[in-house]
């Protein structure tokens, strides 16, 4: 509980003063019914130095960070435990990129849905930021969403 009011309060006094992490242009990509996992897209620059060290949504289950590589010719994508913001340099979360997994969809994200987004940040000092933010929902492209339909799980390897 001292923590929940310690992360408040810490939020609370970021918002005030000026914000550690500035998000822009926060997006989702929409899904088609009973598929389980999509992306969440966006530009996060940090004033000082920082990590993203986890996500969490309502709208699914599970939230990981993921990046994307290539290895051995194909493109793959894992989980990683933090993503670094190095101070004021922007860093995008995109298609092919880093970007936060959303994951075990609780329904279908369509086109134009506002899906909120909690963002932790962690300082070199350890203390721990939280970040609400609003992204919507993309449409889908025709290409894209004949790839998410096969392997649901981790099926958008084009994202
Ligand atoms: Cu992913």
């Amino acid at each position: 509980m001292k923590h929940v009011l310690l992360a408040i309060a810490a939020f609370a006094f970021a918002a005030a003063a000026h914000a550690q992490v500035t998000v822009k242009d926060a997006w989702v990509r929409a899904t088609v019914p009973q598929q389980q996992a999509t992306g969440a897209f966006m530009q996060l620059t940090a004033a000082r130095e920082s990590r993203l060290v986890s996500a969490r949504s309502p709208v699914a289950a599970t939230v990981e960070i993921h990046e994307m590589a290539m290895v051995d010719n194909v493109m793959k994508m894992r989980a990683v435990p933090g993503l670094e913001l190095p101070a004021g340099k922007a860093v995008d979360l995109k298609p092919g990129g880093y970007h936060v997994m959303l994951m075990d969809l609780k329904g279908q994200v369509k086109e134009g849905d506002v899906v909120p987004v909690t963002l932790v940040v962690e300082g070199k000092d350890g203390k721990r930021e939280t970040l609400e933010i609003k992204a919507t929902a993309r449409p889908l492209n025709a290409t894209a969403q004949k790839d998410m339909g096969q392997g649901a799980g981790h099926g958008a390897m084009k994202h």
